[in-house]
């Protein structure tokens, strides 16, 4: 059985983390092959939406921790460092930069990685028995894999520093709470509020959705001056699209607007 499993249903994909037996550990293959999943939806025009969850009753518990023990039998010294260059930071950059909208549909426990993971998506749609735990320093780590970027800016440092210091499992209705997700459903609503939300992104103007990505990506480093130049070029791109015609067009008409995408 495939350790990560990919199901396409009308214009959106889902990514489905496929290790229960360990709560969807991250090991290198799982890692390789989300890496080349989420870069395949990235260049496949028929993908306008795409949502990552996992298998059995966890999202993710992060790192393999049996092949993080397997690297103490080396005589070489350990570096942490290069694989996170090789195998994590490509998959979030990636997660924040594809122009097109990514769920996490978050169906338990989402911990170290797998809550950077969770993080790096835009939309986190949450089972009520799901829960976030920056579980690294319970392993004397430091954050990774962009939580220590998008906790802070989720949440606010002071919630951020808390969770990451203690580690302490945050629960799916604190995260609503505290803004670390969009919305908590019953756990037999998990799949169908995910698959709602999902279609409904993918029948809305991608392109633009993508564009919007960009701006709000880049304003967390930005000024405003900056930023609202930023913005005049991203909408002379959108105004070129033919998503933007349709949807005036059909607002003038009184009628639905269709988008492709395009
Ligand atoms: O190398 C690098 O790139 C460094 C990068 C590091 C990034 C990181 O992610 S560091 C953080 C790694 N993750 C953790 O520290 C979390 C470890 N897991 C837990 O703390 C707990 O499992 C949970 C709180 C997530 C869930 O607890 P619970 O009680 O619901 O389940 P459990 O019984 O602990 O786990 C169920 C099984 O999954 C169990 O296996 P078993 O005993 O049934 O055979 C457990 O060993 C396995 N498992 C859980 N997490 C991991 C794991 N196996 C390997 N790696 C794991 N991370």
């Amino acid at each position: 059985m495939s350790k990560l499993l990919v199901e396409n249903e009308g214009a959106v994909r889902t990514l489905c983390l496929n290790r229960p037996e360990s709560l969807n550990a991250l090991d290198n293959e799982l890692l390789t092959a989300l890496g080349r999943a989420v870069a395949d939806a990235d260049k496949d025009k028929s993908v306008r939406c795409l949502i990552l969850t996992g298998a059995g009753r966890g999202f993710s518990s992060g790192q393999d921790l049996a092949d993080v023990a397997a690297r103490y039998q080396s005589p070489e010294p350990i570096e942490l460092g290069a694989h996170l260059r090789e195998k994590y930071n490509p998959l979030i950059v990636r997660l924040r930069t594809i122009e097109k909208p990514v769920i996490a549909a978050v169906n338990g426990v989402a911990a170290g990685a797998g809550c950077s993971l969770a993080l790096a998506c835009d939309l986190r749609l949450a089972a009520e028995s799901a829960s976030f735990i920056e579980a690294f320093v319970n392993v004397g780590l430091v954050p990774d894999s962009g939580s220590t970027f998008m906790l802070p800016r989720l949440i606010g440092i002071a919630r951020a520093m808390e969770m990451a210091c203690t580690g302490r499992k945050v629960t799916a209705a604190e995260a609503l709470q505290i803004g670390l997700v969009n919305q908590v459903v019953p756990d037999d609503q998990l799949a169908g509020a995910t698959k709602k939300l999902a279609d409904k992104l993918a029948g809305l103007p991608t392109r633009a959705i993508g564009l919007t990505k960009r701006a709000i990506n880049a304003a967390w480093t930005s000024d405003l001056e900056t930023q609202l130049d930023y913005e005049a070029m991203l909408q002379t791109t959108a105004g070129q699209t033919k998503d933007h015609r349709e949807g005036v067009t059909a607002f003038l008409e009184k009628r639905s607007a269709k988008f492709t995408g395009e």
